[in-house]
Order: C-alpha cells, then sequence, then structure tokens
C-alpha cells in the first residue's frame, strides 16, 4: 500500500520536473545569475549596515557629516540594487526550479543540510526584498515594525548565502568560466535558450533600474515611472514624506505662540520665530535622502544649530530634537556631537527663497550633512542638549 503510493508520488514529481526542465534551467545559467544575485545583495548588505549604524551608532563608530552626499548615495544604491535583484532572484529560482523535483528528495545527511540551507535561503531572500519593496511603497501592512526586522533577515540570508556558496562550491567553480567543458558541450540550441534566460533577466533589472534611478539620479527623473517620490514633485518643488496633517502638527506649527525651546545643562531660552530671524543666517545647499531611496537637494536657510547652542554656553554635545509632533518614531531624533559642530547643519526656516512649507517642516526643521532623512527632524519645537 505504501509501497503503491509511493511509487504514485515518485512518478507525479518525476513528471512535474520533465515539464518544468529546458534547455535554459542549466547549472551555468545558474551560476551566471547566482554572481550577479551575490554581487547585489552585498551592496545591498553594506549599504544596509551603513544605514543602520547611522541611525543606532555604537559608541566606537566614527561619525562623518562629510562628504555630506555619502548617505545618498550609499541609500540610493541600496534601494536601486535591492529592485534590481527581483528579476535577479525569481530568474535563480526558476532556473533551479526542476531541482525541486529530484528524486529522492533527500539522499542523506549532506543532502538534508543542502535542502534546509537552500530553503533558508530561499524564504529569507523573498521575504527580506518583498519587505524592502513593501516598505518604499509605503505600504505597511505588516504587523511589526520594519527597521528590525529587515535588519535581522539581513544577517540571517548573509549566513545562508555563505553556507549555500560553501555547499556548492564545486559546482560553482566547474561552470565558472564560460570555456568550462560543462558549458562548451551544450548544443546550440540550449545555448541559445540560455543566452535568452539571461538577457531577459538582464533587460528586466536594467528596466527597473532606469524607471526607479531618477528618484536620486535627477537628470532621469522624467522616466521614474516606477518611482513612488519624484524629484522636485511636491510643495516648494521637494517631495515630502510625512505631511503636517498626517502627523497632526497643522494647527500647533501654525500657532502665533509658538516657540523653539534650546534647553542646555545649566541655561535655557525660548525663542519666536522672529527672534530666529534676528539671528545669523547661513545659507546651505545640502539634500533629503531618503531611507526609502529617494533624494534631491535643496536650498535652505536657517540658523546654525551651533550658534543656536551658544546662546546656552554650550558646545560640543548630543542633542535631542523634539517635534510638534507627539506620536510617531520620527517625533524625537538623536543628533551626535560630529553633525552638532558642523557649520552646515542649520535649524532652517527658509526653503530657497520662500518660508518653510508646513509639509517641510514649517516654522523650523532640522538639515545636517551626511544623514537619514528620517533624522531631519521636521516641525521643531525643542533641542535639547543630552548630558
Ligand atoms: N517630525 C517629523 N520629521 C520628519 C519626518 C516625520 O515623519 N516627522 N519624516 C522624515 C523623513 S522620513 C524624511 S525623508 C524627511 C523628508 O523631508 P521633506 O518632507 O521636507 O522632504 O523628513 C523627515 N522629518
Ligand atoms: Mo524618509
Amino acid at each position: 500500500m505504501t509501497d503503491r503510493l509511493s511509487h504514485r508520488v515518485e512518478a507525479l514529481v518525476r513528471a512535474a520536473g520533465h515539464r518544468v526542465s529546458t534547455p535554459g534551467r542549466r547549472t551555468r545559467t545558474t551560476v551566471v545569475l547566482g554572481r550577479a544575485l551575490g554581487i547585489l545583495m552585498l551592496v545591498c548588505f553594506a549599504t544596509g549596515l551603513y544605514s543602520h549604524v547611522l541611525q543606532n551608532p555604537p559608541s566606537w563608530f566614527p561619525l562623518s557629516p562629510q562628504p555630506a552626499q555619502l548617505y545618498r548615495f550609499t541609500q540610493g544604491a541600496h534601494v536601486l540594487a535591492g529592485l534590481a535583484l527581483v528579476p535577479v532572484l525569481l530568474g535563480k529560482l526558476w532556473s533551479v526550479f526542476p531541482r525541486l523535483f529530484s528524486w529522492p528528495p533527500i539522499t542523506g545527511l549532506l543532502s538534508l543540510f543542502e535542502r534546509i540551507s537552500v530553503a533558508l535561503l530561499v524564504s529569507s531572500a523573498l521575504l527580506e526584498v518583498a519587505l524592502g519593496v513593501m516598505n518604499i511603497a509605503q505600504w505597511y501592512v505588516f504587523p511589526f515594525s520594519f527597521r528590525p526586522v529587515h535588519f535581522a533577515l539581513a544577517w540571517l540570508l548573509i549566513g545562508s548565502i555563505l553556507l549555500h556558496v560553501a555547499v556548492k562550491l564545486p559546482l560553482i567553480m566547474t561552470y565558472w568560466r564560460r570555456t568550462a567543458p560543462a558549458v562548451t558541450s551544450e548544443s546550440a540550441e540550449e545555448r541559445v535558450s540560455r543566452r535568452g534566460a539571461l538577457i531577459a533577466v538582464g533587460a528586466a533589472a536594467g528596466l527597473i533600474v532606469a524607471t526607479t534611478a531618477g528618484q536620486t539620479v535627477t537628470p532621469l527623473r522624467s522616466i521614474a515611472f516606477l518611482a513612488p517620490r519624484r524629484p522636485y514633485v511636491g510643495p516648494q518643488n521637494l517631495p515630502v514624506n510625512r505631511t503636517a496633517a498626517e502627523a497632526g502638527v497643522v494647527d500647533t506649527a501654525r500657532d502665533p505662540g509658538w516657540r523653539l525651546s534650546v534647553v542646555g545643562t545649566s541655561k535655557s531660552i525660548e525663542l519666536s520665530r522672529d527672534d530666529l530671524l534676528e539671528l545669523p543666517q547661513t545659507t546651505v545647499e545640502l539634500p533629503i535622502a531618503c531611507v526609502e531611496g529617494w533624494s534631491q537637494e535643496a536650498t535652505w536657510r536657517g540658523v546654525r544649530l551651533r550658534d543656536l547652542l551658544r546662546l546656552v554656553d554650550e558646545r560640543d554635545v548630543d542633542v535631542q530634537l523634539k517635534s510638534l509632533q507627539v506620536r510617531g518614531a520620527f517625533a524625537s531624533t538623536k543628533m551626535q556631537a560630529a553633525y552638532v559642530a558642523d557649520p552646515s547643519t542649520v535649524a532652517a526656516l527658509f526653503l530657497g527663497d520662500e518660508a518653510l512649507d508646513l509639509d517641510h517642516g514649517f516654522p523650523i526643521r532640522m538639515i545636517a550633512p551626511g544623514r537619514p532623512g528620517v533624522l531631519q527632524t521636521k516641525w521643531l519645537s525643542r533641542i535639547e542638549v543630552l548630558s
């Protein structure tokens, strides 16, 4: 009885395997796609770590506000590489899909180990990429906060990649070169089909990058059809991630009684918007570089943060920046002394020649070089020295 059942299952699996196996699904295809995938994932991992460290800096990490454009570059690369790897990942899964039907499914301890590592790899890769895409689409349907989960999955993913490469090393070496005997022995038809598969995957990745890159590479912005936010689209020609209405600050931000509190360890002051306008003004060119991959340079004018702190006799200190916003992860952010000391770190009152739009943080917002957009706190109400 069980014998007949297992024969039926085996026959079914073999038939399914036969149906899905085409010459395009060759080990060489898998290796070529795997290499591209490995490179893209390494780019994502390195840039993701950098972004994580900027948002949660360990005390030993040498934070540097300059170069001011660095985060814009690394986070743009993170999101673009992450999007480009979607078709490569799908192509690679397609190329190994027939192996799902290999029979018997497990031949020993090593093959059990291999199957578990592949299951881990595939599920963490799919989940990681899906979460990233959902996040940039601001589709927060998952019941947990994005960053810690994306971060933890990244380690799981990189670990299972290392394991996978170790297990597959002999195959990878055999099929690494185009001139390898295992590759040159394929038929002309097989070669055409394999190349076709690679070209299709490459074209899909190229198309995704071309139609998204404009969110950060401004000359390409007119073809950024896939980008959720595009440069120069928004109030004062700058995109907005969260509006004043969404943050619940419309009334408090417009209130004539608004004051900015600057709180030092021994002294504190309160400044109205007019008081702030009387202080020396500085103009800086700095980008907003959102963690979601879009970025845009803008001209900001306002008071240097270090000048504000001098008013309460402080210098070289870490500060807490508090927003009028009551709820939400970015209602309050921390800024380390390295950024506070930078002469281009400004509490901005103007964007270009106009007073900040309400959605850009009126009456005043923080703008500092080399920081993730999430830390450029809008609708500032309080700057507090951390002792
Ligand atoms: N108080 C507050 N500040 C905030 C945010 C927010 O939600 N609340 N969003 C941040 C994010 S994610 C980005 S990318 C920038 C965007 O600035 P902009 O809307 O002026 O372009 O503001 C940051 N400052
Ligand atoms: Mo952002």
